[in-house]
């Protein structure tokens, strides 16, 4: 028998604890009480519950779930007050699903009963907040859905949620609570022993596939991996690693939305297909799901394909027309060591052919890191300031133990990382607003290193700075945020430019839609928060201001912004 002092809150609560969730990201309503009550209470109990974090905006709280979990591995909770905050944090479930982050995504359901039941309506709005199908706002962007009816299936549903999110591949669930029934008596207590109803793992590929794309790495003259998201799993890294190297193929990462191989790796030939791709003759597209744009560049004639991935032929992408001549399912790390078991023969038989091979990659990087260099060279004098520099004058002043979050202005190649782990950009859906929470999550998770946020102006309003300020300092979280401020969406104007090259808009003064009419003073609004801001307009004042910002973050504890004013 439960405790009849118990509520099903107690119990939901103690049960997410045992489950791994340790922050309970919230952003309250009418909904909460029972939760609410249920903290309170256990700060007299001693009950083991998650740190509960106030969030001021949705958005933000999913946003730190998907960082958090990104370097815990963990699945964190996420609690929004009804419909209204369930709409705030769809563009965060949107990318989570995306990037194939867990995250329990929860929020209340209005009370049911106008009366007679405990925890019923007693407010004006809870007539106007129910809905027919809560879950229908947002079940296209969870891999499940589905509301806790009584106090009786507690265990079953969290449980359930949890081998959901947490199979491969991962994603996030969400789950609604009607008041009555959180605030109703716990039925049992809750099983904090370890959960039976495990996630399942990632698959592997299947053995004549595995044939299949071996011979086709034996046959190819010019292989090429391109790769986006093989970094989701440290491990992939080194398999990744060790893989390019053996046999010689050189590595893109196009779009990287993390860091899938180490910057002085001999095999790490940047972030632009370009030559290589139109030379190659077999194409590895490694969890990435646009290895290249086909209205813009193309492989060789002839050429093949292999798609591996986790999820190889991106189901949820309605229209995707890259080949799949081969199709691995499974991490980098599960596959290419069977993969180069299966090519070892291959190996041994035309060494001379890897040997030419490398040698024409070695030339290639050299001049491309030489360019690299040179870019951020060039950069050095001009104003406004150019990004491959700033890029390059932060990652010096940070140092390599530095981790980034980017959305989206840090350029890979000019932040020279080696660590697995070290860069998280934003996702495939790239839903504006992420970077600040994932930012915050990421520190919460790693309080002893240094997180530097990128974000553009426009990607900074996005993201509700207040709420993310707010955060910052409350929690005691010091970021540094970079802001890129180039006065506009140059996004938008960018595509503006592909589609309409000689039109009215390139030719206008202002674009219509792109450019800010007004700048903002950034490096004002973190200040609100007690944090250190400034602007910087001079290219040779960068590292000063770096140096001062860093000096807020590390010795006083304090978040900082830069503003800095970029082409
Ligand atoms: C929620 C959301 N709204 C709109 C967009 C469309 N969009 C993509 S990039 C971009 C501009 C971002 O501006 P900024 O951060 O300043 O970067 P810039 O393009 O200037 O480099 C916009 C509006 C989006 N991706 N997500
Ligand atoms: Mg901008």
């Amino acid at each position: 028998m439960a405790d009849p002092q118990q509520t099903v809150s107690d119990g939901y609560l103690a049960l997410l604890a045992a489950r791994g969730v340790d922050y309970f990201f919230a952003n309250a309503g009418t909904d909460f009480p029972p939760i609410i009550e249920a903290f309170a209470k256990a700060t007299t109990t001693n009950a083991k519950l998650p740190t509960p974090v106030i969030v001021p905006h949705e958005n933000l709280a999913v946003a730190m779930a998907h960082g958090y979990y990104q370097m815990t591995g963990r699945a964190q909770a996420v609690m929004v007050h009804v419909h209204v905050g369930t709409a705030n944090g769809i563009c965060g479930m949107i990318n989570a699903i995306d990037q194939k982050v867990p995250v329990l995504f929860t929020a209340g359901r209005t009370p049911i009963h106008e009366t007679g039941v405990h925890g019923g309506r007693n407010r004006v709005i809870h007539w106007a907040q129910e809905m027919f199908d809560q879950g229908g706002m947002l079940r296209e962007h969870v891999k499940w859905d589905y509301e806790l009816r009584s106090a009786l299936q507690l265990q079953t549903v969290v449980d359930r949620a949890f081998q959901v999110a947490m199979s491969e591949p991962r994603g996030p669930v969400y789950l609604t609570l009607p008041r009555e029934v959180i605030g109703a008596a716990l039925a049992e207590p809750v099983d904090t022993s370890p959960s039976r109803l495990l996630p399942a793992p990632a698959p592997g590929p299947n053995p004549r596939e595995l044939e299949r794309a071996a011979e086709l790495i034996a046959r190819a003259e010019r292989p090429l991996i391109v790769t986006a998201d093989v970094g989701r799993h440290a491990a992939s890294v080194k398999a990744l690693e060790a893989f390019a190297e053996r046999f010689a193929i050189p590595v893109i990462q196009h779009h990287p939305r993390f860091l899938n191989i180490a910057h002085s790796h001999p095999m790490n030939l940047g972030l632009v297909p370009g030559e290589l791709l139109k030379e190659a003759d077999l194409v590895i597209a490694a969890e990435c799901d646009v290895p290249w744009v086909p209205s813009l560049e193309q492989p060789a004639p002839g050429h093949k394909v292999i798609q591996l991935g986790l999820d190889p032929i991106f189901p949820r992408e309605p229209i995707r027309g890259f080949a799949g001549d081969a199709v691995l399912t499974g991490t980098a790390e599960d596959v290419l060591p069977v993969l180069t078991a299966a090519l070892a023969d291959e190996l041994a038989l035309r060494p001379e052919r890897l040997a030419t091979r490398r040698a024409k990659l070695a030339e290639r990087r050299k001049a491309m890191l030489d360019a690299a260099a040179a870019r951020a060279e060039a950069g050095r004098q001009k104003r406004p300031i150019d990004p491959a520099y700033a890029c390059r004058c932060i990652a010096e002043a940070c140092g390599p133990e530095t981790i980034y979050v980017n959305e989206y202005p840090f350029q890979l190649d000019q932040l020279q990382l080696d660590s697995p782990g070290s860069f998280f950009g934003s996702t495939p859906a790239g839903g504006l607003g992420w970077g600040f929470g994932a930012a915050l999550g990421t520190k919460l998770a790693a309080r002893d290193r240094l997180v530097v946020l990128g974000l553009g102006d426009g990607a900074y309003i996005f993201n509700n700075p207040v709420a993310g300020h707010y955060v910052a300092q409350a929690e005691d979280l010091p970021l540094l945020v970079v802001v890129f401020n180039n006065t506009g969406w140059e996004a938008v104007r960018r595509s503006n430019r592909m589609m309409y090259p000689g039109g009215h808009a390139v030719r206008s003064n202002r674009m219509p839609l792109s450019d800010f009419s007004h700048e903002t003073a950034f490096e004002q609004v973190v200040r609100a928060s007690g944090g250190f801001g400034e602007r910087v307009d001079d290219p040779a004042q960068l590292p000063k201001a770096l140096h001062a910002a860093l000096h807020a973050v590390r010795v006083e504890k304090r978040q900082a912004l830069l503003n800095i004013r970029t082409a």
